[in-house]
């Protein structure tokens, strides 16, 4: 191997990684192999870290980063030079949108042939590449800056708001020898890689003050407080003070879906009326309206608490920021409130309470029906009722109408255990983050994928296969993006923009490599194939039959759409 040094007295940059991922208690490594890295796997892989090779590095770094989500450690996404790097780059950009903690190490060319543009093998200039994309992109130039650059990669990964951090690391640095102290003497243990961040005590008295004078309040839940892992205060925060919550789609199951008080079911209601709005680890970007009316109350008044104090006033005036760790933040609060200070108004949860019941009934005739074909009702109504029993199998999920409405139909009673499209909506996230949460936590996934969601990285199926790991994946075939049955408009030959294949048979990928695939045509027959797929353990496929007229434009959010006299809609 080309990591080999000459002698037991040296060591080289292949060496020190490897050396300073484990220093750190970093044990995973997802990557595509490729010069100048192929070493560093086969090296990392030698010494006991988890090597994962992907297909495509794109799945890789989604992997890297919902690892990171789960563990609140970086997770590590190794690539190639050039393309490799770039490929993961929407992944990097991807978990820096949504606040997971991830490092992609990228090798790369030859620097003064990269900084004269003289055409080297995969030249790029990664780092400023990757910079606009990335919490923090550096560069390590000398082997006895390895473990100095992965430290400051640790930090900036996990300190404050998580996200994605760029490391570069040029092949001559890898290659590089240095004798065997120097080299041990430069590597670095991070201490307290995320510090805890203590919220101003006056900050918490005033969000109590302000809490205290609502008649309807509401409590938010992002993904931010699910990843902070501070489930039981959070618990213990809601309970006590009695405040209605909505779990953002992440956030589902920090506090049970059927917690008596969730507002899920009486979502926009509780948006318009709430009078103060609690929001822990949730930004009012799109995803809520931005905090602005019509969907809210222009006379709400907000609470939030965040690591980042820019995140307050972002969108909508902060009456109460409280700026610290959601840990130690509720904590405080908890500390702070005394018994009765907080007392939502009694009509406010019944009203709720209505309202929820009248929603949970109209979604019951929903998932009742029986149509031929299946419609994501009766599909998701299936579904749900075979997770019901297994509250800890990861749930990955992404598409458009499969998304919006598994998000509404299936409940989740544990915390962190759905993973999706997230801040950005994007799609190709289904499969990585199936392979990261899977690797991670060694539990099952089913990954509820819509049919154009899931071909954006679909061949990872051999890497599930490969690494025979227990996930299922779900394809609710409807034949196309929202839906299966539009035409071409102009008449001509080729399939309108939005259609796939309705006949695929995508159960035979997984055939391919050796899983198992299952075709389901109604409820009964999916419900049976999930659960016979799930109790196996095995990498399984199913092929799901969805009516392609059964889906809306873009799903739940068509208005975003720009208006146009030109596109018409079915
Ligand atoms: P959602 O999409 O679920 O609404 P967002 O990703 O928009 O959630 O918001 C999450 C927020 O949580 C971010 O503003 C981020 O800064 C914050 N956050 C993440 N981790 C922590 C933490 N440990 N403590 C406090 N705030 C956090
Ligand atoms: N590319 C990327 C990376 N992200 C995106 N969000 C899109 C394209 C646009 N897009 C959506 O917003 S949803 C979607 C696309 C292509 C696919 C919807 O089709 P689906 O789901 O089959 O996955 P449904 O159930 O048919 O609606
Ligand atoms: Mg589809």
């Amino acid at each position: 191997m080309a990591n080999e040094t000459n002698s037991p007295s040296m060591t080289n940059g292949f060496h020190l990684v490897v050396d300073a991922l484990k220093l750190n208690g970093l044990d995973t490594i997802y990557g595509v192999a490729g010069i100048p890295v192929t070493d560093l796997a086969r090296l990392a892989q030698a010494k006991g870290i988890r090597y994962i090779g992907f297909q495509h590095e794109q799945s890789a770094g989604n992997a890297a980063a919902i690892a990171g989500y789960l563990t609140q450690k970086p997770g590590i996404c190794l690539t190639v030079s050039a393309p490799g790097f770039l490929n993961a780059m929407v992944a990097l950009a991807n978990a820096t949108t949504n606040g997971f903690p991830m490092i992609q190490i990228s090798g790369s060319s030859d620097r003064a042939i990269v900084d004269l543009q003289q055409g080297d093998y995969e030249e790029l200039d990664q780092m400023n590449a990757a910079k606009p994309y990335a919490r923090a992109a550096y560069r390590v130039n000398r082997p006895e800056d390895i473990g100095i650059g992965l430290a400051r990669a640790i930090r900036a990964a996990v300190s404050g708001r998580p996200g994605g951090v760029y490391l570069d690391l040029p092949a001559s640095v890898l290659g590089a020898t240095l004798d065997a102290e120097t080299g041990a003497r430069s590597l670095v243990r991070v201490v307290d890689p995320t510090p805890r961040q203590l919220p101003a005590p006056e900050s918490v008295r005033r969000a109590l003050e302000v809490l205290a004078k609502a008649e309807r309040p509401l409590i938010i839940l992002g993904k931010g407080a699910a990843y902070a892992q501070a489930d039981a205060d959070i618990r213990a925060f809601v309970e006590e003070t009695g405040i209605p919550f909505l779990p953002m789609s992440m956030a589902k199951g920090l506090l049970p879906d059927d917690h008596p008080q969730s507002t899920a079911a009486a979502r926009s209601y509780a948006l318009a009326q709430a009078d103060v709005v609690m929001l822990i680890g949730a930004r009012l970007n799109w995803l809520l309206g931005h905090g602005k009316s019509p969907q809210w109350s222009p006379t709400a008044q907000f609470v939030q608490l965040d690591i980042a104090p820019t995140e307050m006033d972002s969108n909508r005036a902060i009456a109460a920021p409280v700026v610290g760790d959601i840990a130690s933040s509720v904590s405080a609060l908890r500390a702070m409130l005394t018994p009765g200070q907080i007392r939502p108004r009694s009509a406010w949860r019944d009203e709720l309470a209505q309202r929820k019941q009248h929603n949970i009934e109209r979604m019951a005739t929903h998932l009742a029906a029986n149509p031929d074909p299946m419609d994501f009702y009766s599909a998701l109504g299936a579904i749900k009722g075979v997770l019901a029993d297994q509250p800890e199998v990861y749930l990955v999920n992404e598409g458009a109408n499969t998304l919006d409405i598994a998000r509404n139909v299936i409940d989740m009673r544990m915390p962190r255990k759905r993973l999706d499209s997230g801040t950005w909506g994007v799609m190709g996230i289904g499969m990585g983050y199936a392979i990261g949460a899977a690797v991670a936590s060694g539990k099952p996934v089913v990954a509820i994928e819509g049919d154009s969601a899931f071909g954006f990285n679909g061949m990872e199926i051999e890497t599930i296969c490969r690494y025979h790991l227990p996930i299922v994946t779900v394809v609710f075939n409807n034949g196309g993006i929202y839906r299966g049955d539009d035409v071409n408009r102009s008449g001509g030959a080729d399939p309108g923009p939005t259609v796939l294949m309705k006949q695929a048979r995508y159960e035979m990928l997984i055939e391919a490599f050796g899983g198992v695939g299952y075709c389901a045509v109604d409820p009964h027959g999916l419900a049976k194939a999930l659960t016979d797929a799930l109790a196996s353990g095995k990498p399984a496929l199913l092929n799901c039959a969805i009516d392609p007229t059964a889906g809306t434009e873009s799903g739940h959010i068509g208005n975003l759409n720009p208006q146009s006299s030109v596109a018409q809609k079915n």
